[in-house]
């Protein structure tokens, strides 16, 4: 009891504007102590993995073109490896950071040192724990201005918060995640959803635990906004207030004003937003869009957007939301977004393709003699089930070391099927293996990714490492060569690293292989990831050093 009413009494945070950037030298180093810590939101204190006692973690800042080295030392009981997310790591995968596919975990007690350019990219980005599910806790953002001098796109704002949008939960999440995986299920549910690690009021006891940032009236602030959650795909909104989008994963984009946005796990998104209405306090809020026909997780986090001056005492309103299922509304949402596509910042989408590949991506069943009912829930790309090595993909890629992988992952499915027709349930089972698929140095791949109902249709954001692709169309039902290559935005389309694959539909993204490595491609719902919806690219070496993987570092983590 002690403990909750502690949990209660804790301060609110008022965060003011960041509202200019220092110039700063071009070698930004940050040091991130892995550190447990108790933390309580709903109810009373509880454990969690952090860093540097933080919840959100620190945000990163940087300028375009600058050197950004992260000391990274494990406390924690966890073997852990942290990953920057959109960060394209040219030649440099040992800084990308996904546990077995590009290193082996930092081990308790050791340190790495990630270091990296931040080269041909700016605006929000993020970064997160990639081992088991401990980016529940282990995240923040990413902030690249602009190098010094260059303008936004768009009008300079007066100044810009952060919101990461997370998930919560009061059980330890290993301890789910292993519960869930001894029965073949789902865990459960998150307890909460947070802006910036706070619930906000809808929640019990977390009046104190809400978000607040404040802004002048009449003043356009910039918001960056990551969805660090696990396993939701969320829709945010401003009561009272449109926003106008200009940025999506690190690349500007042209603007458009909307009312709410959709934005995945492991998307960003850069909004406008003027302070024009009555002064007062307005909620911002953020739920899951969900149209699959599975449980939907209807929880609300709220922060609040307070005009200087307003009272605490002022009851702030609600925004109007989607409904939780309006395809629609994100079918509208996700035809707005064009790349700003300027000569200054182009959109050079392939338009000759060397490379075609069609993956079948969505959920199915596997036997598991200890499970309920004998078997457990699963997730496949091309039918296969990707299987963790036991060392990292690049080392073993890069050292020649045999048996790790096989390079035969299928360029499309064993055999085509009705892909988003009735569910074929008698007919589930898939391959298991550590199947990766080469690609040629700078040969240009289109690939379209199918949502399959073998169990059942779901949306998949998925998220590719060490590059950004357009996406050049999304549809509903089956993929049709003969009706939808025609309709490809091939002048204009969203330059991205994670893009949500329609709930029983189809998107097809293009790229260019210029990055020679090892690049895991997965849904980034953590709960899909786990069940084997991953996979990866062998980008092979080019002519000459300079297109070369660069050597390791020296204090590479050991397995
Ligand atoms: C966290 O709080 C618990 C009591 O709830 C206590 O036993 C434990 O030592 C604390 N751990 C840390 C890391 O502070
Ligand atoms: C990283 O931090 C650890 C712990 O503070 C320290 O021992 C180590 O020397 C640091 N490594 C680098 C490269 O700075
Ligand atoms: C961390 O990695 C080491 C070396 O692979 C292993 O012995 C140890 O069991 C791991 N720790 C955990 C908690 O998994
Ligand atoms: C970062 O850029 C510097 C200066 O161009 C270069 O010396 C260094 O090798 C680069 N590091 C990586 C990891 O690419
Ligand atoms: C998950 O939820 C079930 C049902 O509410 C509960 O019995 C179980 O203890 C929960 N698991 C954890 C690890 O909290
Ligand atoms: C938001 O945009 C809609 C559609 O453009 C418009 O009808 C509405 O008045 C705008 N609301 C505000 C508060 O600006
Ligand atoms: C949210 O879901 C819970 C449990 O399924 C249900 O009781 C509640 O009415 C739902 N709330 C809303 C607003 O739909
Ligand atoms: C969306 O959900 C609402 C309320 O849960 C339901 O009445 C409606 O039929 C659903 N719409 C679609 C298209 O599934
Ligand atoms: C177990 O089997 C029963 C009966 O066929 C079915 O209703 C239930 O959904 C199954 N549960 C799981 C987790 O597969
Ligand atoms: C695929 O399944 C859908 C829905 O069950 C059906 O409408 C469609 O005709 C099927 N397509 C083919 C080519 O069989
Ligand atoms: C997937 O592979 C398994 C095992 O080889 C096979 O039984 C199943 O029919 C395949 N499913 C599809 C949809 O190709
Ligand atoms: C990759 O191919 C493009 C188009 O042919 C060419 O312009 C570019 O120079 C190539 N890049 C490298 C590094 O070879
Ligand atoms: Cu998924």
């Amino acid at each position: 009891m002690a403990f909750s009413l502690f949990s209660c009494l804790l301060f609110a945070s008022v965060v003011t504007m960041i509202s200019s950037f220092a110039a700063e030298a071009a070698i930004k180093k940050y040091q991130f102590d892995v550190v447990v810590k108790n933390v309580s939101r709903l109810s009373h204190p509880k454990p969690i993995v952090t860093v540097n006692g933080r919840f959100p973690g620190p945000t990163i800042y940087a300028r375009e073109g600058d050197r950004v080295v992260v000391n990274v030392t494990n406390h924690a009981q966890y073997n852990l490896s942290i990953h920057w997310h959109g960060l394209k790591q040219f030649r440099n995968g040992w800084a990308d950071g996904p546990a077995y596919i590009t290193q082996c975990p930092i081990q308790s007690g050791n340190s790495y040192s990630y270091d990296f350019n931040v080269t041909g990219q700016r605006g929000t980005l993020w970064w997160h724990a990639h081992i088991l599910w401990l980016r529940a806790t282990v995240h923040g953002a990413i902030v690249i201005m602009p190098k010094q001098g260059v303008p936004f796109p768009f009008p300079q704002p007066h100044g810009e918060s952060v919101l990461v949008l997370g998930e919560w939960w009061n059980s330890d999440v290993e301890e789910l995640v292993k519960q869930g995986n001894a029965l073949g299920l789902p865990p459960n549910m998150s307890d909460a959803h947070t802006i910036n690690g706070k619930p906000g009021p809808l929640f019990p006891c977390s009046d104190k635990h809400t978000f607040v940032t404040e802004v002048e009236w009449g003043k356009t602030y910039l918001l960056r906004i990551v969805n660090a959650a696990l396993n939701d795909e969320l829709f945010f909104a401003i009561a009272g207030h449109n926003m106008t989008v200009v940025e999506i994963d690190a690349v500007y984009c042209k603007p458009f004003t909307t009312s709410a946005i959709l934005i995945t796990p492991g998307q960003t998104t850069n909004v406008l937003v003027t302070a024009n209405q009555a002064p007062g306090r307005y909620f911002m809020a953020a739920r899951d869009f969900n149209d699959a026909p599975i449980p939907v997780d209807n929880k609300t986090a709220t922060a609040i957007l307070q005009y200087k001056g307003v009272p605490d005492t002022v009851i702030p309103v609600l925004p109007q939301l989607p409904a939780q299922n309006d395809t629609s509304f994100v079918d509208t949402y996700s035809n707005s977004l064009r790349s700003l596509n300027t000569p200054q910042f182009p959109a050079n989408v392939p338009l000759t393709i060397d490379r075609h590949l069609f993956f079948t991506v969505g959920l199915g069943r596997d036997p598991c003699p200890t499970c309920l009912n004998s078997t457990k829930l699963t997730a496949s790309i091309n039918n296969v089930t990707f299987v963790m090595p036991k060392i990292g993909l690049l080392q073993a890629h890069y050292f020649n070391i045999n048996g790790v992988f096989k390079l035969d992952f299928p360029d499309k499915p064993p055999a085509p099927f009705n892909y988003t027709g009735a569910p074929l349930t008698a007919n589930l089972g898939t391959s298991l293996g550590t199947r990766l698929s080469k690609l040629a140095f700078n040969s240009t791949v289109e690939l379209v990714l199918q949502d399959t109902n073998l169990l059942t249709v779901e949306s998949h954001p998925f998220h590719l490492h060490g590059f950004n692709f357009f996406v050049v169309g999304r549809g509903v039902g089956n993929f049709d060569p003969a009706k939808d290559l025609a309709k490809f935005n091939l002048v204009d389309p969203p330059e991205r690293n994670t893009v949500g694959v329609p709930t029983g539909g189809w998107t097809a993204i293009r790229f260019r292989a210029d990055n020679p490595g090892v690049w895991f491609m997965h849904c980034h719902l953590e709960l899909h990831t786990m069940w084997g919806l991953k996979m990866a690219f062998v980008v092979e070496n080019g002519n000459g050093p300079d297109q070369s993987i660069l050597p390791p570092p020296n204090d590479l983590p050991p397995c």
